[in-house]
C-alpha cells in the first residue's frame, strides 16, 4: 500500500519547457550559439547552471567565461524566463492534475515536489495548487541533481513517507532513474518519449485510477 506522492514540476504539473526554450535560445543566440528543439530536450530536468554549461559546450565556448560571468548569464536567462511566466494561471495545469491532487487530498495522501527548478514555489502559486503540497524540496540544498536519487529521498522524508511507500511522477529519463534509485514506484508521464525503467507510463494523469495506484 503506497502512502505518499512525489511530483516533478516541469512536464508533470505544467509545461514550462517552451518558456525555458525561448529564454535559453535567446541567451545562446546572444553568445553566437544556435540551439534547436532537439537540443532543448537534453535540458529537461537539468539544473539552470548545468543547462548553461551544456549550451556553452555545444557552442564550443565552455572555456570563455569566468564563474561570475556564467552566473550573470544564468541570471539573464532566468529574468527572461520569469517574464515569460507572467500570465501563467490555473489554465496552464496539465490535463488531470487538479483532479488528481484533489483526490490525493481526499485520500489523505501527502504530496511533495522534487523539481530542479528554483522557481517552483512561484510557479505552483500562479497555478493555484501550492496548498496541495506539504513540502517543496529546495534544489539549492542538494549535493547532486537528477539522476541522483537525493531529491526524491528528501521529498519523501519531508512528508514523512518511506521511499518504498512512495510513488514518483516524472517526465524526464533522468528523473525516472532517480526515482528508481531511491527505491520508489515510478510513474512516467510522456506521450512522445519512451521512459526506460518506469514501472508504468501514461500520457497524462487523466489515465490513472488513484485507488488502484495506491494498492500497488
Ligand atoms: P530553474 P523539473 C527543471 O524542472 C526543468 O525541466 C529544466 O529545464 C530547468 O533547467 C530546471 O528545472 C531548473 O529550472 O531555472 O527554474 O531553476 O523538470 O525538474 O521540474
Ligand atoms: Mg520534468
Amino acid at each position: 500500500m503506497k502512502n505518499g506522492f512525489i511530483f516533478d514540476l516541469d512536464g508533470v504539473i505544467t509545461d514550462t519547457a517552451k518558456f525555458h526554450y525561448i529564454a535559453w535560445k535567446d541567451l545562446a543566440q546572444s553568445l553566437g550559439i544556435t540551439i534547436d528543439e532537439t537540443f532543448n530536450e537534453t535540458l529537461k530536468g537539468i539544473s539552470r547552471m548545468d543547462s548553461l554549461d551544456k549550451i556553452l559546450a555545444y557552442g564550443q565556448r565552455e572555456n570563455d567565461f569566468t564563474l561570475a560571468e556564467k552566473e550573470a548569464l544564468a541570471q539573464k536567462k532566468n529574468d527572461e524566463y520569469v517574464k515569460l511566466l507572467a500570465d501563467l494561471s490555473e489554465t496552464d495545469l496539465l490535463p488531470g492534475v487538479h483532479d488528481f491532487l484533489a483526490q490525493a487530498k481526499e485520500h489523505n495522501i501527502p504530496c511533495s515536489i522534487a523539481s530542479a527548478s528554483k522557481n517552483a514555489p512561484m510557479i505552483l502559486e500562479k497555478l493555484g495548487v501550492l496548498d496541495f503540497f506539504g513540502h517543496i524540496v529546495d534544489p539549492e540544498t542538494l549535493k547532486k541533481g537528477k539522476p541522483d536519487p537525493e531529491i526524491f529521498v528528501k521529498a519523501a522524508e519531508s512528508i514523512g513517507v518511506a521511499p518504498n511507500d512512495a510513488i514518483g511522477f516524472e517526465d524526464a529519463q533522468a528523473g525516472i532513474e532517480g526515482i528508481k534509485a531511491a527505491g520508489m514506484y515510478a510513474v512516467g508521464i510522456s506521450a512522445t518519449e519512451v521512459l526506460a525503467g518506469a514501472d508504468i507510463q501514461v500520457a497524462s494523469l487523466t489515465e490513472l485510477d488513484i485507488e488502484q495506484l495506491l494498492t500497488i
